[in-house]
């Protein structure tokens, strides 16, 4: 177990503040050039399409942690609203409501309808990126700003509506963990996935991690939840030192199927979430979480092509601290 020292250590060594100006709020996304993006387009060889979001209701795997819940979707116009407005409706039509909707009050003559809804969710209750403003620690967000620009009004800084800009589409690399330990569904907890370990997949695997790749990290934890539907089971994810290695090789992103992508168990003492410290307010790497690689592993498996097309964009909610999203693969 690392000590705080040690980490700030580590810290120091991985900062990006400054890289790309004082005012800069995209961190590693700025590794993601024109170029980039049109070689990893280029990955595109078969048209294979892989949605990589899970399902957003009400089994999702929130709910198990009492400051998060699932997403609440509530029908706010349907067929059955279209039937008794057909037949009540004309009594409203005084208040200038069923002048808007007249058509829609007007009962049998008119055949048309309309459904609405609207969803009431954390934005990390299912498949999301983080922020650069979701974790801080001294008071700091990436790149030196206040972590007070992050107010009841939302985040004045390093919000996702920052990012949004970048699209986000690059090479995508998948590392799967699981296919290399040989488990059988997910990687049990206690033996956290190593910097070497990840170096050991890559090669296995016969692919390379460059600059402005975003990773995706395969630990079976989505397929495991589909099975228990339990939202809080501990499982191995990264260490905190793999935050290091992600910096080295100056990646754009990382992912995984998980909950927090790092290990459950902190490798620093006395703390909580260190690699989520280190990526997101020291590199400025954003993280992507509840990301569902099945399918994609499958298919990797399959042609031995572990690279594709990744796209990726997030929602633009303005001053948001992270967003729901449905990456997609393409191979
Ligand atoms: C926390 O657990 C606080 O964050 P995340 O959803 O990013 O894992």
């Amino acid at each position: 177990m690392a000590t705080l020292t040690e980490f700030r250590r580590v810290a120091e060594q991985v900062s990006n503040w400054g890289r790309w100006g004082a005012a800069d709020e995209l961190g590693t996304l700025n590794f993601i050039t024109p170029d980039k993006i049109a070689q990893a387009a280029g990955l595109v060889r078969h048209g294979r399409v892989f949605p990589l979001g899970v399902d957003f209701d009400s089994s999702g795997p929130q709910g198990a942690f009492k400051f998060r819940q699932n997403p609440v979707h509530v029908m706010t116009v349907d067929g059955g609203d279209a039937r008794t407005m057909a037949q009540y409706g004309p009594q409203w039509a005084a208040n200038g409501f069923g002048q808007e909707f007249g058509g829609f009050f007007a009962g049998e003559e008119n055949p048309f309808r309309f459904n609405d809804d609207m969803i009431v969710m954390p934005l990390q209750a299912a498949t999301q990126w983080d922020a650069l403003s979701h974790v801080y620690y001294d008071e700091k967000l990436y790149n030196g700003f206040p972590a007070d620009s992050v107010t009841s009004a939302g985040a004045f800084h390093c919000g996702i509506d920052k990012v949004d800009g970048k699209g986000i589409t690059t090479r995508g690399v998948l590392l799967d963990l699981v296919r290399h330990r040989g488990a059988d569904v997910f990687l049990e907890p206690g033996n956290p996935i190593t910097p070497d370990e990840l170096d050991e997949v890559a090669k296995a695997q016969g692919v390379e991690i460059g600059r402005g790749d975003i990773v995706l990290v395969r630990t079976g934890w989505w397929s495991r939840f589909q099975e228990t539907r339990d939202g809080a089971e501990p499982y191995s994810g990264l260490d905190w030192m793999c935050a290091k290695w992600l910096h080295e090789r100056e990646v754009a992103a990382v992912a995984a199927d998980n909950l927090m992508v790092e290990d459950v168990v902190s490798g620093v003492e006395g703390t909580f979430l260190p690699m989520h410290m280190l990526c997101l307010r020291d590199i400025g790497l954003m993280l992507g979480e509840y990301w569902d690689l099945t399918a994609l592993a499958a298919d990797c498996a399959a042609d031995g092509v572990y690279e594709f097309q990744l796209v990726a964009p997030p929602l633009r909610v303005v001053g948001a601290v992270g967003s729901p999203i449905n990456p997609i693969a393409i191979k």
